[in-house]
C-alpha cells in the first residue's frame, strides 16, 4: 500500500512538470483561439453579458463579480477583507463587520460561494460565502451587492465544507475541515484520536430578510472534512460530504494519512436532526461568537454577541448519519441534479466513484452495515454504489452538472476537464486545462436546474499564459462552451486571489433587481445631514462631531475651526447626490485608519485624531465631476 502511494505521488510531480512545460510549447494547445470563439466572447461595448459569475477571492477574503461570457470584472465585493476602494472596514458603518470572538480581523480566506435557491432553482437573492481560516459565513444581498451579514462558526476549525445552500436555503451549511479538542482545552497532540471532534453547523436562513442563524450542530468524529453538496430534489434533506484522515493521524503525512484504502463520504439527514432538534435531544454548549449584521437603512453595521450552540451526538441519534466507503482521499463531492447519484473524488483513486442515493436508503432500510465508526453505521461499498467511471484523468477533483445528464470533472494531475455520461459512466470528452483546475463552475451546475450553457475553469497554476509579471502571477480561469457534444476552449481571464470556487446565474435574474440609488429621504443614519442648512460641529468633551455633505463639487463646511489636538473627530460624511453612480470620497491628511465612500443618498463616518497643531487639508478622493480637483477643505487644529 505504502508503495503504491509513494508511486502516485511521484507520479503527481512528474504529470504536472510535464503538463505545465509540454503544453506551453505549442500554439495549438494553448487552445488555437478562431475567430469564432473570440465571437463567441464578444460582448459590443455598451451591451451586457448574459450571466453573473461571482468567483471566489480565496486568500483575498473576497468575492470578484465577473460577466460571462466576456470575462470581464465588474466588482471586488468586500467581504472578509478590508478594502480601501469602497472604504469596507475602514468606516464606522462596516468596522463591526469584521468583528469576531478573536477582536476584529481584517482577513479572511473564502472559498466556496453559493447562490441562494427556491425549489432548487437559483433565485438571486443572496450569495453566501465561507471564511476557512476564522470560521464564518457571509450573506451577501443581491440588490446591493454588498455583505449584509457575517456570521462566525464556534467548534469549527477551517471552515471548509462551506458554504452550501439547501433546495429551499432553508439552511446555509458549514463544515469544519480540523478535527479539534472541542471545547478547546490543552492535550497533547499525539491523544488526537477519539479526542478530536468537527462540528457541522447548520445556519437557519430567515426566508423573508435573508438573516442567518446558528440553529445547530452536529458533533462528526474529529476525521478531516472537505467538499460537500446537499441533497437535491428527491436526496433533500439531506446533505454528503468527504472525509479523508479517517486514520485520524495527527500528521498527515501520506503513510500516516492515506493508508486507508477508503475514506468516506458523510450522508447527514438534516431533517432528522430537525426531529432531534424539536423533542430536546441535544445538549447546549456555552460558546461565543460574533453576528454582525449590516442594515441597509441606518447604514450601519452591528455585533451581537451568541453565548451557546446546540449540539447532536450522532452516536445518541441513530439515523442521523451513515458513512459511505470512498477510495482513497475523497476532495470533491457533488450531486446531480435529480439528487439521485453522488460524485465522490478519490484524489489518489484510478477511478471516479458514483454513489446511489436510492441504493443507500434501501441499504439503510435493509439495515445492511459493514461496521460502525464511533456509532454511526458504515454502509458497504458494494451496496450503495452507483457506478466507477473507469481511468478518467488523474487527481480528480471536482464535478458540476450540465441539466442534459452530463457531468464534467476537473483533473488536477492531468490537467484537464472531463464531461461524462451520468448513468453510463462513458467519458464523452476531455479538454486541456491551462493549468491544473480545481473547482470548475456551470452556472446553476450544483442546482437543480443548471443552464448548461458555459463552464469556467478555475486554475491553479498560470505559468504562460499571461505577460509575465514577476515571480508572481494572477490565477487564470478560462471559459468552455458546452452546448454542444465537444467542449470548446473560449476565453482565459484573470482572477483576483486564488479563485477555488464560483457561482454562476443569468444576468436577467439578478440585474433587474439591482438597487442604483438611495432615497435621501429615507436615509436613517443618526449622524446624516440631509440638507445643506442642517451641517453643523458639535462638540461632546473631547468627542467632536462633523455633519459635513457633499454635493457637486464642495463640501459643507469646507472651512472647520475650532479642533483641538487630542479631540477625536468624527466625521459623518453624507452624499446628498441623487443620480445614480455620483460617490464622493472624503479623506483627511494624516487619518491613518479611515477614509470613506459615500453613494448617493447615503451617510458615512471616518474618526481622526489629531496629533499636531495646524491646518490641515482634506479632499475627495473620487473623481465626481470638472470640479472634482476643487472638492476640498480645511480643518484648523488649535492647541489643547
Ligand atoms: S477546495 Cu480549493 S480546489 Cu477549498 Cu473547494 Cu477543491
Ligand atoms: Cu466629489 Cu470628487
Amino acid at each position: 500500500m505504502k508503495n503504491t502511494i509513494k508511486i502516485t505521488l511521484g507520479f503527481i510531480a512528474i504529470a504536472l512538470t510535464f503538463s505545465s512545460c509540454n503544453n506551453s510549447k505549442s500554439s495549438e494547445s494553448k487552445g488555437g483561439l478562431s475567430s469564432s470563439a473570440a465571437e463567441q466572447v464578444y460582448v459590443k461595448p455598451g451591451d451586457h453579458d448574459e450571466f453573473y459569475a461571482f468567483l471566489s477571492g480565496g486568500f483575498s477574503g473576497q468575492l470578484s463579480v465577473y460577466g460571462l461570457p466576456s470575462g470581464r470584472l465588474f466588482k471586488v465585493i468586500p467581504v472578509f477583507s478590508q478594502d480601501p476602494e469602497k472604504a469596507y472596514g475602514y468606516n464606522e458603518e462596516t468596522k463591526p463587520m469584521l468583528m469576531t470572538s478573536y477582536g476584529e480581523i481584517p482577513w479572511g480566506d473564502a472559498h466556496h460561494p453559493d447562490i441562494s435557491q427556491t425549489n432548487g432553482v437559483l433565485d438571486g437573492r443572496w450569495i453566501f460565502i465561507n471564511e476557512n481560516n476564522t470560521p464564518r459565513i457571509a450573506r451577501i444581498d443581491l440588490s446591493n451587492f454588498e455583505t449584509s451579514e457575517i456570521i462566525e462558526i464556534p467548534n469549527s476549525a477551517g471552515n471548509h465544507s462551506s458554504s452550501y445552500v439547501t433546495d429551499n436555503t432553508e439552511y446555509v451549511i458549514a463544515g469544519t475541515r480540523f478535527g479539534i479538542p472541542i471545547p478547546q482545552r490543552d492535550i497533547s497532540i499525539k491523544d488526537y484520536k477519539g479526542n478530536f471532534k468537527g462540528a457541522l453547523s447548520f445556519i437557519k436562513v430567515d426566508k423573508d430578510s435573508g438573516q442567518m442563524d446558528l440553529s445547530f450542530q452536529i458533533l462528526m468524529p474529529g476525521f478531516d472534512y472537505d467538499k460537500a453538496h446537499p441533497g437535491r430534489g428527491k436526496s433533500d434533506g439531506w446533505f454528503f460530504y468527504t472525509t479523508y484522515n479517517t486514520e485520524e493521524a495527527n500528521s498527515l503525512l501520506e503513510v500516516n494519512a492515506s493508508q486507508n484504502d477508503k475514506d468516506f463520504i458523510a450522508a447527514v439527514n438534516w431533517k432528522k436532526a430537525e426531529e432531534y432538534i424539536k423533542v430536546g435531544k441535544f445538549k447546549t454548549m456555552p460558546t461565543k461568537y460574533a453576528h454582525n449584521i449590516y442594515n441597509d437603512e441606518t447604514h450601519s453595521a452591528t455585533t451581537t454577541w451568541g453565548t451557546s450552540v446546540k449540539v447532536l451526538d450522532p452516536a445518541e441519534c441513530p439515523g442521523l448519519v451513515y458513512f459511505l466507503p470512498t477510495p482513497k482521499s475523497p476532495h470533491g463531492c457533488d450531486v446531480d441534479p435529480t439528487g439521485e447519484y453522488i460524485v465522490g473524488s478519490g484524489k489518489l483513486a484510478a477511478s471516479l466513484t458514483v454513489h446511489s442515493f436510492t441504493k443507500m436508503l434501501d441499504a439503510i432500510k435493509n439495515k445492511k452495515f459493514a461496521g460502525e465508526a464511533y456509532g454511526i453505521p458504515i454502509l458497504n461499498f458494494e451496496d450503495v454504489l452507483a457506478g466507477t467511471v473507469e481511468q478518467p484523468g488523474l487527481g480528480p477533483l471536482h464535478t458540476e452538472f450540465d441539466g442534459k445528464g452530463n457531468a464534467y470533472t476537473t483533473f488536477f494531475i492531468s490537467s484537464e476537464v472531463v464531461k461524462w455520461k451520468l448513468g453510463t459512466w462513458e467519458i464523452l470528452d476531455r479538454q486541456p486545462a491551462f493549468y491544473s483546475p480545481g473547482h470548475l463552475m456551470i452556472p446553476g451546475g450544483n442546482s437543480q436546474k443548471p443552464f448548461g450553457k458555459y463552464l469556467v475553469s478555475m486554475n491553479k497554476i498560470t505559468k504562460d499564459r499571461y505577460l509575465p509579471t514577476g515571480p508572481e502571477v494572477c490565477q487564470s480561469a478560462q471559459l468552455f462552451d458546452i452546448s454542444g457534444d465537444k467542449m470548446k476552449l473560449l476565453l482565459d481571464f484573470p482572477t483576483i486571489g486564488e479563485p477555488h470556487y464560483a457561482a454562476g446565474i443569468p444576468a436577467d435574474l439578478v440585474a433587474p433587481k439591482s438597487r442604483k440609488i438611495f432615497k435621501l429621504e429615507e436615509n436613517k443614519h443618526p449622524y446624516a445631514t440631509t440638507n445643506d442648512a442642517d451641517t453643523k460641529v458639535v462638540r461632546d468633551g473631547k468627542n467632536v462631531h462633523v455633519y459635513i455633505t457633499t454635493i457637486r463639487s464642495h463640501f459643507n463646511p469646507d472651512n472647520i475651526e475650532g479642533i483641538k489636538v487630542g479631540d477625536k473627530v468624527f466625521f459623518h460624511v453624507t452624499n446628498m447626490e441623487q443620480d445614480y453612480d455620483v460617490p464622493h470620497g472624503m479623506s483627511m491628511i494624516g487619518a491613518n485608519t479611515s477614509e470613506v465612500l459615500v453613494m448617493p443618498g447615503q451617510t458615512e463616518t471616518f474618526v481622526w485624531e489629531p496629533k499636531q497643531v495646524g491646518v490641515w487639508p482634506f479632499y475627495c478622493t473620487d473623481f465626481c465631476s470638472a470640479l472634482h480637483q476643487e472638492m476640498q477643505g480645511y480643518v484648523r487644529v488649535s492647541p489643547e
